[in-house]
């Protein structure tokens, strides 16, 4: 099963664990639009990078959709982190896939992969976003995620590193299974 894909001098590469360990210049944080913290990933950094995080966000104004939009992403500090941003975005609530759930899903990557590349980040970590408590579908979920990284990557040949950092085995299994076909396709290319 594939590992990783290579598109344009570029890596998208899997990996098992807890994205808040990872040491890339940024990792990208499953919020929501208040971005004042929540449950799962979202609790998990703003317990591990501490209260700078939260306070950073807060002077982010608020408009009628929330500090972040769905399918939007803003870059702040990253605390205590080892990363130096914590991209925020926040993935669609699934509803059935009629309320532009996958396009907003595939926003949220290109916009959060667009803040990293404004940041200059070499290297950006992804947790599977929605895919947890806004139950968006992880077989789509991941086909989703994986196009809208090569189809940037394609394009900006930035950043030069991407993974994503899944929480259990069984996702990480649904993800290389939908690498695979990919990985074929970059050998070719
Ligand atoms: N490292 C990597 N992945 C993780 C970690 C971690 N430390 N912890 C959980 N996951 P979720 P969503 C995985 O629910 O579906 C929050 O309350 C998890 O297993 O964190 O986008 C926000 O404030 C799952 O595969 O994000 C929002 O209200 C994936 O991260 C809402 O949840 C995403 O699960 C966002 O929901």
């Amino acid at each position: 099963m594939a590992r990783e894909i290579r598109v344009g001098g570029c890596v998208l590469r899997l990996s098992q664990g807890d994205i808040t360990a990872c040491r890339t210049d940024a990792i990208v944080n499953a919020a929501n639009s208040t971005l004042m913290g929540g449950g799962g990933v979202d609790g998990a950094i703003h317990r591990a990078g501490g209260p700078a995080i939260v306070e950073e966000c807060a002077k982010i104004p608020a408009g009628p959709h929330g500090r972040c939009p769905t399918g939007e992403a803003v870059a702040t500090g990253a605390g205590r982190l080892a990363a130096r941003f914590v991209i925020h975005t926040v993935g669609p609530v699934w509803r059935g896939g009629g309320k532009s759930e996958e396009e907003l899903l595939a926003s949220a990557y290109r916009n959060s992969l667009l803040r990293a590349v404004e940041k200059k980040c070499a290297s950006v970590a992804f947790p599977s976003i929605s895919t947890g408590a806004y139950r968006f579908p992880i077989e789509k979920a991941a086909r989703i995620a994986a196009a809208a990284v090569k189809d940037f990557l394609a394009e900006h040949r930035a950043p030069r590193e991407v993974l994503f950092v899944l929480f259990s085995a069984e996702d990480l299994a649904v993800y290389e299974r939908i690498l695979e076909p990919l990985a074929q396709d970059s050998l070719t290319e």
